[in-house]
């Protein structure tokens, strides 16, 4: 199926969490597209209704590209511990609280891990990139891995000071984020998108 250029020259990043906008705003550096975030419009948090990553990410993405009159981009992403059949998958960030505190969703995906031998985890991150009519093309990222505890390094956001990638020994928290973005699950969905979009 043939996918949709992105030719315009504005782009909403329809996130509201700032981790995830610098860096989809550093991915996007190399292409010469103006990037303005859903919280500098002021556009509204669109209730997550969705119960897949695919679902949450195009329903940000229409929210936002409707209200704002162009294109957005929307991240919907999570960790998913096999150990905990998936969980926190799709409600990963409801795991932090109102307060958004990651020490306290690290610190409950530790203490139903209890002494479960099985540490295997992946972070997801589907990107949704809609248009204002209603064209959405969406591309899916996996980086697969492990948890740890006690967490470690102060870089980056949400899980990654407790999560370690294939073949590294250091956690997405102790990484530069250079790095973190030639392996992580959004630079994964994010080259799709490139080649797919952008190309
Ligand atoms: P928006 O919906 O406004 O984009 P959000 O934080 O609510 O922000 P999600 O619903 O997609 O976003 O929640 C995903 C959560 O998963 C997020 O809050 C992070 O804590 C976690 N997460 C996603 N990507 C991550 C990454 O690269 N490193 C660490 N944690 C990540």
């Amino acid at each position: 199926m043939a996918h949709r250029r992105f030719a315009e020259p504005r782009l909403v990043v329809a996130t509201h969490n700032p981790g995830k906008l610098v860096e989809i705003a550093d991915l996007l550096r190399p292409f010469a597209v103006d990037i303005v975030g859903a919280g500098a419009l002021g556009l509204a948090e669109p209730e997550e209704t969705g119960t897949t990553f695919e679902a949450n990410a195009e329903l940000k993405a229409h929210a936002a590209a409707r209200a704002a009159g162009l294109p957005a981009l929307a991240d919907d992403s999570g960790l998913a511990v096999n150990g905990l059949g998936g969980a926190p998958g799709v409600v990963s960030a409801r795991w932090a609280g109102p307060n958004k505190d990651f020490g306290v969703a690290m610190a409950r995906v530790q203490r139903e891990l209890a002494d479960n031998a099985d540490r295997r985890a992946h972070f997801v991150a589907v990107l949704a990139l809609a248009w204002p009519d209603g064209h959405c093309e969406t591309f899916r990222g996996e980086v697969h891995g492990r948890v740890i505890w006690p967490p470690r390094g102060t870089k980056g956001f949400g899980y990654d000071p407790m999560f370690v990638a294939g073949g590294h020994d250091i956690t997405f928290g102790e990484m530069e984020p250079a790095t973190k973005h030639e392996i992580s699950h959004r630079a994964v969905a994010f080259r799709k998108l490139v080649a797919a979009c952008f190309g």
